[in-house]
């Protein structure tokens, strides 16, 4: 029996509970049917998005890649992070895209020749033989590595996988806490919206409108050829993503350090945000679990984790509004709800009251929708709109991170709809990029990587709360 079809009986086997409308298709055909999704996307050495819409390779998604793919072939996972990891650039930053050589330059914007990594990039040590983006994106890839390790140790100490990841990962890290704490707090800013991750989100409409938009004549969009333009950023939000990466580009990359908060230092935009953050805190815990594995101390960096969530609590954390808010460094608090507020429940390490306003904020109107899952803006909030990127609609890996929070916090009926509910949309939506979330309507691109591997990850790891803490549990 080959490894899919030993999996796909022991989803049988544990029989897995899939609660679908009428003719709807058991927890084995689910997997089935993800796997597809996933070979389609395969490209021999990293896994696409969207073969369509985001034909590279991405750096977020490629780790929540690895954290399913580790379920269908660990082999695979492991190459995922390794080519990622393998367009590091010298100063330790991960960027957010990784081009593929044989994709037409205008399959996608902005395309390499837009960023000229290897040139405008120098400085910072861009890597000469592949080209990249500038920017980043969230810091998963420890977390998964820890996870894609645990899912086949031997194959992983016999490729020497994570002895090969850990100087990586480390040096990302720092990059990270020593470039980019542009507000000398001790959080991570991100430098643009496309760092964050969700790029559209209402919460950037006050940084941004401080950005002059590159004129609309200066560029030509790819994405509207796969995506519908009511479900995409609008053109004056495009303009304004264009001129702030071709401001970071001109500035060769160079991050700011500390300067930012000085009214003449940096770019426009700088923003803490919730979500990056507690995906730092909760890889800062992996990688410590990584250097105990590999025979080194990892206790610092338990430490160091301790106290990055100390400093997220007290900047980012709202007692009003029950749950964290976005930075601007320079207008202050964001006043805006969206679902980053909501993904430090993954960190078990948070303070008692703090968990405990998060799951009522979760379970309130302004984010209990229809279908069960979680919509990446306030339902009501002023700019929701259920299909616009990131305004609204439901993705699958904010889900997936509130669900293993919830089980992190013992949580586990309300974890166990979560996931009924990711495991009945991500199926009847073809694995879309995106649903509204009060209808479960498919929105963006069919068959995306990061739906597809999730759901995989959801059907085998039942009851995985994420190791995100030294021992686990909320402080008092
Ligand atoms: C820009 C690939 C990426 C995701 C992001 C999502 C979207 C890109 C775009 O697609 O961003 O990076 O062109 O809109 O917002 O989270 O990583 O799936």
């Amino acid at each position: 029996m080959d490894r899919t079809a030993q999996l796909t009986a022991r989803v049988t086997e544990r029989g897995i509970a899939y609660d679908p409308p009428s003719a709807a298709p058991s927890a084995a055909s689910l997997h089935v049917r993800a796997a597809r999704v996933l070979a389609a996307n395969w490209t021999g050495t990293s896994t696409v998005p969207s073969r369509n819409l985001y034909p590279h390779q991405w750096s977020w998604d490629s780790a929540f890649i690895a954290i399913g793919l580790r379920h269908l072939s660990p082999l695979r996972a492991q190459r995922e992070l390794e080519t990622l990891l393998a367009a590091q650039w010298g100063d330790g930053r991960v960027p957010h895209i990784v081009f593929s050589p044989s994709v037409p330059l205008d399959a996608y914007f902005p395309s390499p020749d837009f960023w000229r990594s290897s040139s405008a990039g120098r400085a910072a040590g861009a890597p000469r033989t592949v080209q990249t983006s500038g920017i980043v994106q969230p810091p998963v890839h420890a977390l998964a590595a820890w996870l894609v390790h645990r899912a086949d140790p031997g194959l992983s100490w016999a490729r020497g996988f994570l002895a090969r990841v850990y100087p990586r990962l480390a040096a990302w890290h720092r990059y990270l806490l020593r470039r980019r704490d542009l507000g000398g707090g001790g959080l991570v800013s991100v430098v643009h919206p496309w760092e964050q991750g969700m790029d559209n989100s209402p919460c950037w409409d006050g940084p941004l409108a401080r950005v002059t938009p590159a004129p609309a004549h200066s560029f030509r969009r790819a994405d509207l050829a796969h995506g519908a333009p009511t479900d995409r950023p609008t053109d004056l939000d495009y303009g304004r993503y264009v001129r702030l990466a071709a401001d970071y580009r001109d500035r060769g990359y160079a991050d700011d350090g500390g300067e930012f908060a000085r009214a003449d230092g940096g770019g426009e935009f700088a923003v803490e945000d919730p979500s990056f953050n507690a995906l730092l805190i909760a890889s800062e815990h992996a990688l410590a679990r990584v250097a105990t594995e590999l025979g080194a101390p990892g206790a610092g960096r338990h430490a160091r984790a301790e106290r990055l969530t100390a400093a997220l609590v007290e900047r980012l954390w709202d007692d009003a509004s029950g749950m964290f808010l976005c930075r601007d460094l320079r207008g202050g608090p964001i006043r805006e709800r969206s679902v980053s507020g909501l993904v430090p429940l993954l960190l078990p390490g948070l303070p008692r009251e703090v968990s405990g306003a998060l799951l009522s904020t979760l379970r309130g109107p302004h984010f209990a929708a229809r279908t069960g899952l979680v919509p990446s803006y306030d339902l009501r909030g002023p700019a929701f709109e259920p299909n616009r990127y990131w305004r609204g609609p439901a993705w699958f890996n904010t889900a997936w991170l509130v669900e293993r929070g919830l089980r992190a916090h013992g949580e586990k009926a309300t974890a166990e709809d979560l996931r009924t509910a990711f495991l009945r949309t991500a199926g009847d939506s073809g694995f879309a990029e995106y649903v509204d979330p009060g209808t479960g309507e498919a929105c963006g691109a069919p068959g995306f990587g990061w739906t597809a591997a999730l759901t995989l990850d959801l059907l085998h790891d039942v009851d995985g709360a994420v190791e995100t803490g030294e021992e686990g549990g909320d402080r008092r």
